[in-house]
């Protein structure tokens, strides 16, 4: 059973505003120089190295940004201009919101479970809300289209609307699936806020929320657990900042998890074949974690082998490098090779090779039921950067947002990119 990326290409507006609290590498970037250019060539070569890995590849396209609509409800009137004129000269931070890119990190876009696991034997999908960060809080109704577009065919595929905002729910980020294979019957571990977070920074991810989910899901075996607090503190804004798993395979940092002995006592009863593999603190401190997002890995099954994709920075830190050659090396382990990748642009707003996709086992069937306008080939793969290079701005400030040539440029890149894809605005409930 094949396991299909779908990779967020991200938008022409992406920016540095230092929109996520919490997130170190955002904080850090605010206000700083972007390239939406070099940003959306560096994810569609991701694409390309899965691809080549021999996965199936697709993507969800950028949301239409600046959010106009969004505005509107805010109380801004008048054609599309007038909305956004008048919101830049009252409030450009809010204009800032409006135009985020963060689209672009489709392991927030919804949570999946696999056929495999589900009480109806479909693939179910519930969009999340994203209800913490308020850029974030209005992309669900974007995803929400793309995936009811994509994923239509009602025989395989069940998508939900997001569970009430009351509750936040950040997405695949915080799940984990555990089983032999992707075919098999598997474990899903919905990872959430712990009760009582003393630290600086929220958690996003609420406990009802993730039952929430699991309910709607029908997964047959869900395990419900607490992020550690220290983990949030040191900058793990979602779960797979420090954790990432793979068939039986669970890859973290042995202080991602406040109930670590009992998750990992309970996946070895219930997971055949299940592998724990744990960075100690004393070769990868927290604070390495989570700034070189070794662990915001994609962990792929090939053929006899698994491949771990990793951001460039992980390469870069000799210590990280050290544990994950051991990793490597050490026959126990089902790791056997390490791809580096540059998203550093993504990587400035907090966003890893693993946030960059949102990932689904679905059987062969299943997969041809998916609107191949949103799967890719070589082929798609060179129109598409053929457009980005085109329309997408080679630099962006946050201070230009409030440029009508940027909203222009923003517009001309949309309809080129949806007319590249086939895809009418009105599908996607666009006028
Ligand atoms: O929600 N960054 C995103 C990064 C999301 C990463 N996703 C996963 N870990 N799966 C976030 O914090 C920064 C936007 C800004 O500051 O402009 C931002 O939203």
């Amino acid at each position: 059973m094949p396991e299909l990326n779908l990779d967020g290409l991200v938008g022409p507006t992406h920016h540095y505003a230092g929109l996520a609290y919490g997130n170190l590498a955002a904080m850090t970037h605010a206000g700083a120089e972007s390239s939406p250019r070099r940003a959306a060539l560096q994810g569609l070569a991701k694409m390309r190295l899965v691809m080549r890995l021999g996965l199936p590849q697709g993507l969800l396209l950028p949301h239409d940004r600046p959010n106009v609509g969004w505005l509107r409800q805010l109380g801004f009137a008048g054609p599309d201009d007038e909305v956004l004129a008048a919101a830049a000269a009252e409030d450009p931070g809010l204009l800032a919101l409006a135009s985020s890119a963060s689209a672009m990190w489709t392991a927030n876009a919804a949570t999946v479970s696999p056929a495999p696991d589900t009480a109806d034997g479909r693939v179910h999908l519930t969009v999340a809300n994203l209800a913490t960060m308020p850029h974030r809080a209005h992309e669900w109704p974007g995803t929400l289209a793309q995936l009811r577009l994509a994923f239509r065919d009602s025989r395989f595929f069940a998508v939900h609307e997001p569970v009430p905002a009351a509750f936040g729910d950040e997405g695949a980020a915080n799940h984990l699936r555990l089983a032999p294979d992707h075919g098999a019957s598997g474990v899903e571990v919905f990872v959430h806020g712990p009760p009582d977070v003393a630290g600086p920074f929220p958690a996003r991810q609420s406990r009802r929320a993730s039952a929430a989910v699991a309910r709607r899901h029908g997964v047959r075996h869900a395990l419900l657990t607490p992020q550690a607090p220290e983990a949030i503190a040191a900058g793990a804004f979602h779960n797979d900042v420090v954790a990432v798993a793979n068939g039986p395979v669970l890859l973290a940092h042995e202080r991602a998890f406040a109930e670590r002995n009992r998750l990992l006592a309970e996946l070895e009863t219930r997971v055949p074949g299940f592998t724990a593999v744990e960075a100690p603190e004393a070769r990868v401190s927290l604070g390495d974690a989570v700034t070189s997002y070794l662990f915001n890995a994609q962990l792929l099954s090939l053929p006899g082998r698994m491949a771990l994709v990793l951001p460039a920075e992980a390469r870069e830190m000799a210590s990280i490098w050290r544990w994950l050659e051991d990793v490597v090396a050490d026959p126990a382990n089902p790791i056997h090779e390490l791809h580096v990748v540059d998203v550093r642009e993504s990587m400035r707003n907090g966003g890893g090779p693993a946030c960059l996709r949102l990932r689904i086992a679905l059987s062969e069937e299943a997969l041809a039921a998916v609107d191949p306008r949103f799967l890719l080939d070589e082929r798609r793969l060179d129109a598409l950067e053929a457009l980005v290079e085109r329309h997408w701005p080679s630099r962006l400030v946050p201070a230009d947002l409030v440029e009508p040539d940027c909203w222009a440029a923003a517009r001309a890149a949309r309809r080129a990119l949806l007319g590249l894809l086939g895809i009418a605005p009105a599908e996607l409930g666009e006028a």
